[in-house]
């Protein structure tokens, strides 16, 4: 039980630290203020923080990005979208306005990159794994707007034995100690392409913006974020499997990445510092890929007990949820959140230890100061 008898109901909101802004890094567009982000060279992970007070979606200037290269700036007027390959009976090309004109779809998807979580690797389980060191902000909601992938490949002649698609970015070429892998592109099969893929051209009821993607990029619900192309260009649809780097090499474990795990986030600066003796609403998110969370639990005692967190029914893309805490004595404290989602997944205690980093899944702990 919490001593809420020793509680004053306070101010909900923690103390948070205010900090000189460095100069902003990174080929992205839109300004990157060190309050919303922390910058990783061409890519920017939200400060979790910066939702707090905010609704179900990440608002666009808060979005976190991921590069591989820069942020194209791509004229709309000469723009297509090209549909080509052995796997289609009637290619064609879509302009901006074709996509405009088609009917319309509108959905709340996560989209999470697969190194998500990647430097906990390191900081909580002592074995590194190279690649970007995120904390939890490489992940957004957003409610996208576009035309139905299926719809586009129907218009096209989509033979019945197609089998993989190659969406390609318009973004430069990727070059990695010296190799040259091309331009950003990821097969995704025939069968994941037609369920529920969207080609988006709207985010959060704007434009899509320069650095998710516009004109237009794919969203795949509940993949990897590197299935999601930005900037797309040119979708190849074959008869036979396809492969690229980033199927063979990239974002894989035994097999190609597909579906993202269970995390849990608070809505907190890192190292919050929280004023003892007075209940604080600590609110925090919850998401899996293979769909809804059904159970969130928390722990401010290092895992010792865990108590239900508050939450309500949402859509899939991920769970708002909080929990009351009453800290009585001042010092350090760990605050852990573990999710489980309807298929039973949940949070483990450690994560699979991989090179790259994928799907790191466990409980995070984060740090807290009681003053
Ligand atoms: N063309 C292109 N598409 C891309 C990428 C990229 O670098 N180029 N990055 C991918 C990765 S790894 C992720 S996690 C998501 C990130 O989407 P966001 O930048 O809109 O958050 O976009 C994916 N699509
Ligand atoms: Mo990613």
């Amino acid at each position: 039980m919490e001593p809420t008898a020793l509680c004053t109901l306070g101010d909900i909101s923690p103390l948070f630290h205010s900090q000189a802004a460095p100069p902003p890094g990174g080929p992205i567009v839109k300004p990157l203020p060190h309050d919303l982000f922390i910058v990783h060279g061409a890519s920017a992970e939200m400060r979790w923080e910066a939702m707090r007070g905010q609704g179900y979606h990440v608002p666009n200037d808060r979005f976190f990005v991921r590069n591989h290269t820069t942020t194209p700036l791509i004229d709309v007027r000469t723009w297509r979208l090209r549909l080509h390959g052995d796997g289609l009976r009637a290619p064609r090309s879509f302009r901006y306005e074709d996509l405009l004109a088609l009917p319309a779809t509108t959905r709340d998807v996560a989209i999470e990159c697969a190194g998500n979580g990647r430097s906990f690797f390191a900081t909580q389980q002592g074995t590194p794994a190279t690649g970007t060191q995120w904390r939890l902000g490489g992940i957004g909601v957003a409610r996208w707007r576009g035309v139905k992938l299926s719809t586009l490949l129907k218009l096209a002649g989509i033979a019945p034995d197609a089998v993989d698609l190659l969406p390609t970015g318009l973004d430069g070429e990727y070059v990695e100690d010296g190799v040259n892998h091309g331009h950003v592109r990821r097969p995704l099969p025939v069968r994941k392409a037609m369920a529920d893929v969207l080609v988006a051209y709207e985010m959060n009821g704007e434009t899509l913006p320069p650095d998710h993607g516009f004109p237009a990029r794919l969203v795949v619900p509940g993949w990897a974020g590197i299935s999601s192309i930005k900037w797309l260009g040119g979708i190849e649809v074959a008869r036979r499997e396809l492969t690229s780097p980033w199927n063979t090499g990239l974002y894989r474990l035994d097999e190609p990445l597909t579906t993202q795990v269970v995390k849990s986030a608070f809505e907190l600066p890192w190292e919050a510092r929280l004023e003892a003796g007075r209940q604080h609403i600590l609110r925090g998110r919850s998401w899996s890929g293979r769909g809804h969370i059904a159970r969130v639990e928390v722990s401010v005692d290092g895992g010792r007990s865990w108590r239900r967190a508050y939450t309500r029914r949402t859509v899939a893309a991920w769970t708002p949820w909080h929990f009351a805490w009453c800290p009585a004595t001042p010092g350090p404290y760990r605050l852990m959140a573990r999710a489980t989602d309807e298929t039973g997944a949940t949070q483990p205690e450690h994560a699979a230890y991989n090179p790259n980093g994928y799907l790191f899944d466990a409980v995070v702990e984060h740090p807290v100061t009681v003053v």
